[in-house]
């Protein structure tokens, strides 16, 4: 407490008020993704493996097998989180005793997850699953030369759409379906328009019929490449960009999905001249798409840093994505969340006004000058008191915590 009012003191002097930029962060909810917790396995057959170019690695014990352990360590994670947060569930993160396939899942195969999330005060997202499945395996789906395999993918994606309207209206708020397919070539094709005149298509009859905002909005989320298709992804970053516009759809930035130099943050604003909401799949890109979990880094501060200074945060949801095996699958959901919103705490506390001042003034030294003296807030003491009024634990404290859950579920292999 006396480290925050001191703490409090020193960024009145830069004009910010530390009271106003905690319940501002407070009312931020994060999109926890449900496959950081099994590996992107899901619940469909024993021996799922992820496909489509993804992969967790790393043997570390404590995977959830089963939906009911998925749900415990969920339950255990956001208890070491800040704030009131979302599930994102996939397609094949079903729960029900029949094995619907893709192509006939319905709403009541997750309500265990409905009656959970309400249970739990939490709001659902979800996604189709169009990979790990034998009509995926050769990187192609909505966008396959196949007519029947299009349509059996078709009709997936519809009811995925049904189930997250549904989610939605029982929980009373807005479900995210995030459409990603792995569609595309290893090597060189014929014909990529052939390809992404099919993709088009089967968008098209997927998303054909409208549903209601409130309870469910679509994003479409690109890629730039991925093992198996480093040649061609059908669902490149302008072919989607394009299909929101036309469409009306969020976008789905992944953090991994666009070329290790580019920057993703620079994209918001740019995006959000032309499409009204955006959708965010936080994540580490180490070299490639290599999903590591979210750290406090750079790449990760200046997207905060964006969706504050461009006031964004109202029409972006803000998702993560990140599948790590090699360390406790439930410290990476508490580590990548928590870096998260220490990140949004940090984009929050800069005084914006002088900032942009300086900017508008072309005093581009002042404006380094403010940039660089900031960075040695006491930001820490800020998140410390963050922690301490939603009876978080931080610190030692958090590690110690991690590490009994972590023993706790070790037993599971
Ligand atoms: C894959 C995409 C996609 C997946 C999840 C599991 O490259 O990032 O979002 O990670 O759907
Ligand atoms: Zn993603």
């Amino acid at each position: 407490m006396e480290q925050y009012t001191h703490a409090q003191d020193q960024f009145a002097q830069w004009g910010v008020d530390t009271d106003a930029a905690l319940a501002q962060l407070s009312e931020i909810s994060i999109s926890v993704h449900c496959w950081q917790g099994d590996d992107v396995r899901g619940f469909e057959t024993q021996d799922a493996s992820s496909g489509g170019g993804i992969q967790a690695t790393g043997n570390h014990p404590g995977r959830a097998r089963t939906p009911d352990e998925l749900r415990d360590d969920l339950e255990f994670a956001f208890g070491l989180i800040p704030g009131r947060h979302r599930l994102n569930l996939h397609a094949c993160y079903m729960d029900t005793d029949q094995s619907p396939d893709r192509d006939a899942i319905e709403l009541a195969h997750f309500a265990p997850w409905v009656d959970w999330a309400r249970d739990q005060g939490l709001g659902l997202d979800f996604n189709p699953t169009f990979f790990a499945h034998p009509k995926a395996d050769d990187n192609l789906t909505l966008s396959h030369p196949d007519p029947a395999i299009r349509d059996f993918w078709v009709e997936h994606g519809r009811r995925a759409r049904d189930i997250a309207a549904g989610m939605g209206a029982a929980l009373g708020s807005s479900a995210a379906n995030n459409i990603w397919v792995p569609d595309g070539y290893k090597d060189t094709p014929a014909d990529r328009m052939a390809a992404r005149r099919r993709l088009e298509l089967s968008l098209d009859r997927m998303l054909e019929n409208p549903l209601p905002r409130e309870h469910m909005r679509d994003a479409v989320e690109s890629k730039l490449f991925g093992i198996g298709v480093e040649a061609c992804t059908i669902g490149s970053h302008e072919f989607y960009m394009g299909y929101a516009i036309r469409k009306g759809l969020m976008l789905c930035l992944d953090m991994g999905h666009f070329h290790p130099t580019e920057s993703v943050a620079d994209k918001l604003s740019a995006v959000a001249l032309s499409v009204d909401e955006m959708l965010l799949h936080l994540s580490r890109p180490m070299r490639w798409d290599s999903d590591h979990v979210v750290t406090l880094n750079d790449d990760v501060l200046a997207m905060a840093r964006e969706l504050v200074s461009a006031d964004l945060l109202g029409r972006t949801r803000i998702g993560l994505d990140f599948f790590d095996a090699t360390i406790s699958r439930t410290a990476a959901w508490v580590i990548g969340t928590r870096n998260t919103q220490k990140a949004l705490l940090h984009a929050l506390l800069q005084p914006w006004t002088e900032l942009r001042m300086s900017e508008d003034a072309l005093d581009h030294s002042k404006r380094l000058i403010l940039q660089e003296e900031l960075r040695d807030l006491p930001y820490g003491a800020v998140w410390q008191e963050f922690c301490d009024r939603t009876d978080r634990p931080a610190g030692r404290n958090l590690m110690s915590a991690l590490r009994d859950y972590s023993d706790r579920v070790a037993h599971r292999t």
